[in-house]
């Protein structure tokens, strides 16, 4: 319940419109950042010590640009370090679903009319704070979801790459025009914004996937709640901070992080709620398209749902592949970040003709993957929390007890420290249709699966619910066709590892049950935050 309000910080606004953002022209994809330059490492070292320094701070909400601090609190926790406290926030219940609303409904009566150029120069202001920020962003990330340098990095620039995408995606749509003026009349088509947007991103890009969400639905017009998830409230409000200091109005974006039952489910039913953009498990994201789409009191349209949930991803390693490049796609994809991205590759789909010394290369490489606290900069880092740990070990005991052969691994990393960590494994022998073949894990379980042969491996590949991320290894220029055309998967790759989308070249989006599809990053995104409204006006004068 909310208990005391107050106003939101002076002069955040007048420091944003001098801050000299640079307006691109063309879209280039932020660079990584090089740790071989010591001064980056030294950078990112001082980045973490400053973040260290400042745990445990509490946080407010944020709703029509006051803070609200509320009775019941939530910690965020190091998960490499679970007695460490990241960020003490706000519980958003049910007493907050109504000021949100409200106050998103009152800033999209000014916001839904403002230029696209303030718009999109907010965003360009957004992608320059976060560019002078990067390292205490990355470091918060380190702290709050153990994510190691290199992936800290890579969440950072997609997020700033987002930015600049939808920004210049956003000028383009405002210039499009009917393809036919009937003579006599002047004839328009204009993408106009939907509404208020309940925004509910995951935490394990949670830069990205929150800000970049947030971003394209306020770059449309259109205003937000945004609820972080409870696992990354601390990074989502470093970006709202961003967001204010850039000169974001009043209520565009109301920061609620909260309870998944009374608010979550509140703002999604909520009778002016537009459209909810969400990212996560395929069971939550159902539950919100049943619930989106009952009409209720007071409502007068289909609530839009942009949905992106899991994945079971492949790669399929043919017998004339490049057996080293091979091995190392798989090993990235699959432990990169533990194994928590909907693009991992879960499952490994080898020729029989090369399987045992596919698998002897990638046991080599597998235990050559240090596991630690990722302010120390591992190959990998804990997983989120405690009831991830335990899911993620019960899947690899399901996998040995259905006939898999454990490989490397299979236990927590004890040495590594009191957080969730897990040693990266693989399981092999695994039967096609065994559980840990079909349910998404989101941890470092990798399934090896022997094919037959290419095709039988695409096959296998194609035989769960899931249709996000896949890739093939192979030298054949037949068999890269084939797996062109019937691979079905919404991001395909060939002869590189099944993660990691670059925005803008990878736009990302699974089938059937990974979701809508949405295709984010990418020339189609925005259309799902808009509603186009043709205008046919004949020539009187
Ligand atoms: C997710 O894990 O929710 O391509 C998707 C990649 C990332 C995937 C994000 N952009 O690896």
């Amino acid at each position: 319940m909310a208990t005391t309000t107050t106003p939101a910080r002076e002069g955040t606004r007048t420091a944003a419109t001098i801050n000299n953002a640079r307006i691109p022209t063309t879209f280039k994809n932020e660079p990584s950042v090089d740790f071989s330059n010591p001064e980056n490492t030294r950078r990112m070292r001082a980045a973490i010590e400053k973040v260290r320094n400042e745990l445990g701070r509490e946080y407010d909400l944020v709703i029509g640009g006051r803070r609200v601090k509320t009775a019941e609190k939530t910690e965020s926790l190091n998960p490499a370090k679970p007695s460490e406290v990241v960020g003490l926030h706000q519980a958003a219940g049910a007493a907050e679903v109504e000021p949100a609303m409200q106050a998103a409904l009152k800033a999209f009566e000014t916001w839904k009319y403002c230029s696209v150029e303030e718009r999109t120069n907010l965003l360009f202001r957004v992608s320059h704070l976060l560019r002078e920020r990067k390292f205490e962003l990355m470091a918060w990330m380190v702290f709050e979801v153990g994510k190691n340098w290199l992936e800290a990095d890579g969440d950072i620039a997609e997020l700033i790459d987002f930015c600049d995408f939808y920004a210049l995606e956003a000028i383009r749509l405002s210039k499009a025009e009917s393809p036919v003026q009937l003579p006599g009349e002047r004839d328009w088509l204009r993408y106009i914004p939907l509404g208020v947007g309940a925004v509910i991103p995951p935490w394990n890009f949670p830069g990205a996937i929150m800000g970049g969400m947030t971003l394209a639905s306020i770059v449309c017009g259109n205003t937000v709640v945004l609820k972080p998830s409870g696992d990354s409230p601390t990074i989502a409000a470093k970006f709202f901070e961003i967001l204010e200091e850039a000169g974001l109005p009043d209520g565009v974006v109301n920061f609620c992080p909260g309870h998944g039952n009374s608010f979550g489910n509140s703002i999604v039913e909520h009778p002016k709620t537009r459209y909810i953009a969400f990212t996560g498990s395929k069971e939550v994201g159902l539950q919100i398209n049943q619930r989106a789409a009952v009409q209720q009191p007071g409502q007068i349209w289909i609530k839009r749902t942009i949905l992106e949930m899991g994945g079971k991803d492949s790669i399929v390693v043919d017998a004339d592949a490049d057996l080293d490049a091979a091995v190392e796609g798989v090993a990235s994809a699959a432990f990169g970040f533990s194994g928590q991205k909907c693009s991992a590759c879960s499952r490994a789909i080898i020729d029989e003709r090369v399987y045992d010394k596919f698998l002897q290369r990638l046991k080599e490489r597998v235990e050559k993957i240090t596991v630690g606290d990722p302010a120390l900069n591992p190959a990998m880092g804990p997983v989120v929390n405690e009831k991830a740990m335990k899911t993620i070990l019960g899947y690899v005991e399901n996998g040995v007890a259905e006939g898999g052969r454990l490989i490397t691994g299979g236990s927590r990393a004890q040495d590594a420290g009191e957080g969730y960590f897990i040693q990266p494994t693989v399981i092999a022998d695994v039967d096609p249709m065994a559980t840990i073949s079909q349910q998404e894990i989101f941890g470092p379980v990798l399934a090896v699966i022997k094919s037959h042969n290419f095709e039988h491996g695409l096959q296998i590949a194609n035989n769960t619910e899931f249709g996000l991320t896949g890739a093939v290894y192979t030298t054949s220029d037949d068999k890269i066709e084939v797996a062109k055309q019937q691979f079905h998967v919404g991001n395909l790759y060939i002869n590189r590892k099944c993660s990691g989308a670059m925005v803008g070249a990878h736009p990302f989006g699974g089938f059937n049950m990974s979701g809508t599809d949405s295709k984010a990053g990418g020339p189609d995104y925005l259309l799902l935050f808009t509603q186009a409204k043709s205008i046919g006006e004949k020539i009187t004068k």
